[in-house]
This record gives C-alpha cells, structure tokens and sequence, in this order.
C-alpha cells in the first residue's frame, strides 16, 4: 500500500500513529509529497490533491485521513479503535478534534500562501476562535488514554501537536488538563514521538 504524505502533515500523522497501532505501518510504502511544490503534487493520485493518500495494490484510492484509518483498523482487526457501540459518539470527537487541525492549517496557508500585506486578520481570528472553542471542549471531555488509544485520541494528540508545531505551543497555558493529557499520551504511546515532525524530520 502507499501512503502520500509529508513529514509535517498532522493528518499524515493521524495515519501514521494509526498504521503503528494496528501493526501495519510496515506494509506501508510512504511517499512524501510537499503540498507546497506545484509539481510535486502532481504525483499524487487523489484529484482533491489533498495529503494522506491511501493508494492500494489494486489501484484503488483511498482519501480522507478517517476514511483511511478506519479502512486500516478494519484490515487489522482492531475494531477497538472505533468501537461500533459507540460510533457516532467517536465519529464525532474524531470531526471536532480534526476541526482544530484545520483551522489551525487554514491559519498556517493564510500566512503561507499570501503576501503580508494581504493577510486577513479577522480571517486568522475566526480560525483560532475554532481553535480555542474545540480546545476548550476537549479540556472538558478527556477520557483516560491506554497504549492502545482509540482513534478520536489519536486525531486529538496530532491536532495538539500541530500546535506545539506550528504556534510554540501557546494553548499549553490556557487548556492545562490538555496538556497534561498529551504527556500521558506521548508516555504511552511511542508512535507519537516516532511522528513527531520536531524530532523526526
Ligand atoms: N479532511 C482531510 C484533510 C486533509 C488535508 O487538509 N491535508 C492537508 C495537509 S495536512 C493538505 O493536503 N493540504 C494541501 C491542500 O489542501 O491543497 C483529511 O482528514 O485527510
């Protein structure tokens, strides 16, 4: 199987921590793709362009880091990941913890992809508010994690270490019981430091 990705990608790294989870991270061949570099994303097969691609030996494509991740817990058997009983629940931790992540990405494009002088700030205010408003949920709502966290987790560790990435880590003062929480996750958890962009370039 192939994965597109790139080193940085939070929602690679979604994919990623998954494919460790589930014991499959080996049958994965990643091809790094930079969302930045016009040619470079042509050699992706997903027509959105979009980063993880998931592409199998039949050729068949697989898109959207929950659509992939799901598709390889399936394949491990580890349905414990996203238990069945409490699906939409899951589904729903899993929307709201990838909100944070792309509105962070929005705010990190919007920097990127324009001049300074065209930098909208009410558009960088409206995306951090999505930011703080999931962050502020989540600080309300942790559920103990085990070595074999489930897949909302996951999404929720990568979208808090997208912000240790990308803004220094700024949440860490205002969300504490989060913070917290992301230690016992990076404790248990040894995929995230083997994804860590930080560390592990
Ligand atoms: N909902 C998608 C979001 C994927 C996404 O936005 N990926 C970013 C990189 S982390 C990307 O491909 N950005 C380049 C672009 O949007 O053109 C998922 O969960 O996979």
């Amino acid at each position: 199987m192939k994965l597109y990705s790139s080193l940085p990608s939070p929602f690679g790294r979604k994919v990623k921590i998954t494919s460790h989870i589930t014991g499959l991270f080996d049958q994965l061949e990643v091809i790094n793709i930079d969302s930045a570099d016009p040619i470079a994303i042509n050699n992706n097969p997903n027509p959105l362009k979009k980063i993880p691609t998931l592409e199998l030996k039949s050729g068949q494509l697989i898109v959207d880091s929950t659509v992939i991740c799901e598709y390889l817990i399936k394949l491990a058997n580890r349905t414990d990941l996203l238990p069945e009983c409490l699906r939409i629940e899951s589904l729903t931790r899993i929307a709201l913890a990838d909100g944070i992540t792309e509105a962070a990405l929005l705010m990190v494009y919007e920097q990127r992809f324009r001049k300074q002088s065209q930098v909208n700030t009410d558009w960088l205010h409206r995306q951090n508010q999505k930011v703080l408003g999931g962050l502020g949920w989540f600080n309300n709502q942790l559920t103990e994690v085990s070595s074999s966290p489930t897949l909302d987790q996951i999404g929720l560790a990568v979208a808090l270490g997208y912000l240790d990435f990308r803004f220094t880590g700024e949440w860490r003062s205002q969300f504490t019981d989060l913070a917290i929480w992301l230690t016992h996750f990076d404790q248990k958890v040894p995929s995230y430091q083997l994804t860590d962009p930080q560390t592990h370039p």
